[in-house]
């Protein structure tokens, strides 16, 4: 298909050089034709709902201008591009992420209210897109903001799952999964792109041909679907670069089927078209687990197979020599799920294009860099050899080729050193014969990065020490960063304006850094005041939440206590609610009329979703809502202990959640938290932390200062001594008494649900507490009345608060986006041309 306007000089073209007038009459006639003429609505017939799909296709509008014009402006500069692969996306609602990006809130709440409509309600009536699970979902969709802000050159590509990570449902205290059908009323942000479509073969058999005196390979799959594009717009901040995040969706080929079709079985043949479009019909719901399934397996493929093929037809345009492939092209993987692109690259270069092996091999491995994102065994990606050879045989072999010749050399450098080379190996050899995707993923990429400081180290000294002391200059870290725009620009708005009086400019929600130059006013009783109003009206959002979804009447003067993320035993929920349940059992114990004196009114509130199939992690939500059963219920402690399980954590509620929280808690078992990222967000808004020494929490305490949070419990080093410790006695001694009265309240069934809750403590009694609940908990104890004793001294508190949020600056996305480019990706910056105001306005 030949574009029709080839000449700059054709009336299309003229015609598509205007761009959309901004004032408040072209909004809200934009916005009444979509109503009209997208939505085919009447005055009679029209809710709230259409009027957000009416305001978010005349915003869509706004966007696809900028859109086009930043890859076109990005082809004309023959630019290197950086491809981001991830399975998983979690970007949360669009609609006001997209306004405050184009600088167009403003405008478009005035032509709103002026119809009679209030903005934020508008908001409200947007899904969030949930296709992710957790933190490194919501990373990727961090990272689109900062690249398209910093006028990167850059790609996303994704899958469009139909249904994202579960709704999650409390029901008589247990989790309920419910399918998240989340485009069932439709989705106007994303452009479907009839005509981009790959191919991707499954299966089949591998047959040798020598041409030439050259031996070929040749793959044919015996299964064939396609891969269609969805396009989603991510617009940069302050400038007119909108990149895009292109996600595929899996559906029958046509040419395929209709082979089986004319074998005559009709209703076979349409079977398979449905096993097509199931591929991408669901994320897995597994948070730090891999889960070895073939569906899977195809996801990552097709993931993988698109989007090489889609970067290949790129660069076949420029015409260049392949060698200079990775002049023009990185590419990072998100973790190993994305690591058969290493291989696919291969095969093309070498079966397809004719490369030399070793020709193939400076391409890709000059391309690729690789994150490693936890170091939790059970997450640790081993896909069977039988399953990977029968859905990808000729990528197996060339994983086997790649094996082969990495560990000649090491056999080379390290003679009969069988221990590195079965470490090193891709292959794990043994009874159920695996194939290794971290090592893979080192082997094939010039860089490896942890995400925190400490991880990092942790990835060189454990887990990949082998790796490490073979090309140490391989291994880097980039500590994890969020981003501004949402986490404090659009989530709140109360805390934007005062640092917007404070710098006497927004300059900060690019520069967040110099926030630092301001921190003299953290003494000010009257920024003080404001900051402490600012948190309130936080709290009064979530306070209604909470009342609306939980009817539960929290008291607003109360300390918000927040731990909200995946449940999982090494992220340590159960250590906080055993705590709670302490702090219960020492008010009951108090004489009523002391009761004030010692304990600090504390609203604390649990959220985060379970993988299905986690029994303990359901068993912990369970005992959270057993606790707060009968804690709120219990007339004598009143508003001092409220307990509370958000419903549904995601992103648009941590929107309102992260906020209203005064303290957060991060308190994992140290070593095993990568980095976290939810902890940066907090600090942006002003919370205190309670915390171990993990992850990022380490250069939080750096940055904000150690006496500005509550750290407690035992550091890296600690952890495995206190275990064996724990393996050599009896759970009584090494719980202490505090505990073990806790754990004794549980099993003499105060709470009820005696068997589920007696199987959860049997976790960590038993000589069997991995995640040393029992050694950190004392010290846990400490940390929380120190935060009751300063809660006490509301200016202190308000101080603390304050100095946290101005030295965040590091946290942002933006720093951690500029150290990819830079370290890793060789990668320029390229801004395109900011239409004038005058030019918008014709
Ligand atoms: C994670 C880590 O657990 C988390 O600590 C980190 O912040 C995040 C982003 O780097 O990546 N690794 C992982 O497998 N998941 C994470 O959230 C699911």
């Amino acid at each position: 298909n030949t574009p029709v306007a080839s000449q700059s000089t054709s009336k299309i073209w003229k015609l598509m050089e205007k761009y959309l007038p901004n004032s408040k009459e072209a909004i809200q006639s934009s916005v009444v034709n979509h109503v009209e003429y997208t939505l085919a609505k009447t005055r009679f017939d029209f809710t709230l709902l259409h009027c957000y799909q009416a305001v978010s296709h005349s915003v869509r509008d706004r966007l696809i201008e900028a859109f086009n014009d930043t890859y076109q402006y990005f082809n004309n500069k023959d630019v290197k591009y950086v491809y981001y692969l991830s399975l998983e996306y979690l970007i949360g609602r669009c609609l006001q992420n997209a306004l405050v990006n184009l600088e167009l809130e403003g405008q478009y709440k005035e032509a709103m209210l002026d119809m009679g409509y209030n903005l934020e309600s508008v908001y409200e009536q947007e899904v969030d897109p949930a296709l992710g699970n957790g933190g490194l979902g919501r990373l990727a969709a961090c990272f689109l903001d900062s690249m398209a802000t910093l006028n990167y050159p850059a790609w996303g590509y994704g899958l469009r799952y139909s249904y994202g990570i579960f709704r999650q449902q409390i029901k008589d205290g247990y989790q309920v999964e419910v399918p998240d059908y989340w485009l069932d009323r439709g989705n106007p942000w994303e452009i479907e792109r009839l005509d981009v479509n790959y191919q991707i073969k499954f299966y089949g058999s591998i047959t040798k041909k020598v041409e030439d005196g050259k031996e070929r390979t040749i793959w044919e799959g015996s299964e064939i679907i396609v891969a269609r594009a969805y396009d989603n717009p991510i617009p940069g901040y302050n400038t007119f670069n909108t990149i895009n995040l292109r996600l595929w969706r899996s559906l029958p080929s046509s040419e395929f089927d209709f082979k089986s079709f004319n074998q005559g079985d009709y209703f076979k043949a349409l079977e398979s078209r449905q096993r097509a479009e199931f591929i991408t019909s669901v994320l897995y719901p597994n948070d730090s687990t891999y889960a070895g399934k073939e569906l899977r397996l195809k996801q990552q493929y097709l993931l993988v197979s698109a989007t090489i093929q889609d970067a290949i037809r790129r660069f076949k345009k420029k015409r260049k020599e392949w060698k200079e492939w990775p002049k023009y092209n990185a590419l990072q993987l998100n973790d190993t799920h994305p690591a058969l692109a290493i291989v696919e690259l291969m095969r093309i270069l070498t079966d397809i294009e004719g490369l030399e092996y070793e020709e193939a091999w400076e391409v890709v491995y000059n391309s690729f860099a690789y994150t490693n994102h936890t170091i939790l065994p059970e997450a640790l990606e081993k896909w069977g050899v039988e399953l990977l050879g029968n859905l990808l045989p000729r990528h197996l072999e060339i994983i086997y080729n790649i094996n082969h010749i990495f560990l000649e050399k090491i056999s080379r450098k390290y003679p009969n050193d069988w221990r590195k080379l079965s470490t090193l190996s891709l292959v794990e050899e043994g009874t159920h014969k695996t194939i290794r995707m971290a090592n893979l993923s080192i082997v094939g990429s010039h860089a490896v990065n942890g995400v925190a400081a400490l991880h990092s180290q942790l990835l060189t000294t454990n887990l990949f020490k082998d790796f490490y002391e073979l090309r140490p200059a391989k291994f880097q870290n980039k500590t994890n960063g969020v981003t501004p725009r949402r986490w404090i620009r659009c989530a709140n708005p109360g805390l934007s304006a005062l640092l917007n009086d404070v710098v006497g400019s927004d300059d900060w929600i690019l520069d967040m850094d110099i926030l630092k130059n301001f921190q003299k006013i953290a003494d000010d009783p009257a920024i003080q005041n404001r900051w402490m109003q600012v948190k309130r009206q936080n709290k009064e959002k979530l306070y209604w939440w909470v009342k609306e979804r939980c009817g539960v009447d929290l008291n607003i003067d109360s300390l918000f206590d927040i731990q909200v993320k995946r449940i999982h035993e090494y992220k340590r929920q159960l250590m906080n609610i055993l705590y709670v349940i302490r702090r219960y059992l020492d008010i009951k114990k108090t004489p009523a009329e002391e009761r004030r004196k010692l304990f600090v009114p504390r609203s604390i509130m649990f959220g985060g979703k379970a993988a299905p199939g986690y029994i303990t992690a359901k068993r912990i939500i369970r005992l959270v809502n057993a606790v707060s059963q009968k804690v709120n219920n219990d007339q004598e402690v009143g508003d001092l202990l409220k307990v509370v399980f958000l419903p549904n954590y995601n992103v648009s509620n941590a929107q309102v959640i992260i906020p209203a929280s005064e303290l957060s808690q991060h308190i994992s078992t140290a070593g095993l938290e990568a980095s976290g990222t939810s902890n940066m967000k907090f600090v942006m808004n002003g919370c205190l932390i309670i915390g171990t020494m993990d992850g990022a929490n380490v250069e939080i305490a750096e940055e904000v200062g150690e006496e500005n949070m509550f750290i407690f419990g035992a550091r890296v080093e600690q952890v495995e001594e206190l275990r064996n410790k724990m393996r050599n006695s009896n759970y009584r001694d090494y719980f202490g008494p505090r505990l073990t009265e806790v754990c004794d309240a549980i099993s003499s069934d105060l709470f009820g649900y005696k068997y589920d809750l007696d199987a959860l403590l049997d976790t960590i009694r038993n000589k069997n507490d991995y995640y040393i609940l029992g050694a950190d908990f004392e010290s846990y104890c400490e940390a929380q009345q120190r935060v009751d004793n300063l809660y006490r001294n509301k200016s202190e508190w308000t101080k603390k608060s304050i100095l946290n949020s101005l030295r965040s600056g590091k946290f942002s996305s933006d720093r951690t986006i500029r150290q990819y480019a830079e370290e890793i990706w060789d990668l320029e910056p390229c801004e395109i041309p900011n239409p004038s105001k005058s030019e918008k306005e014709r």
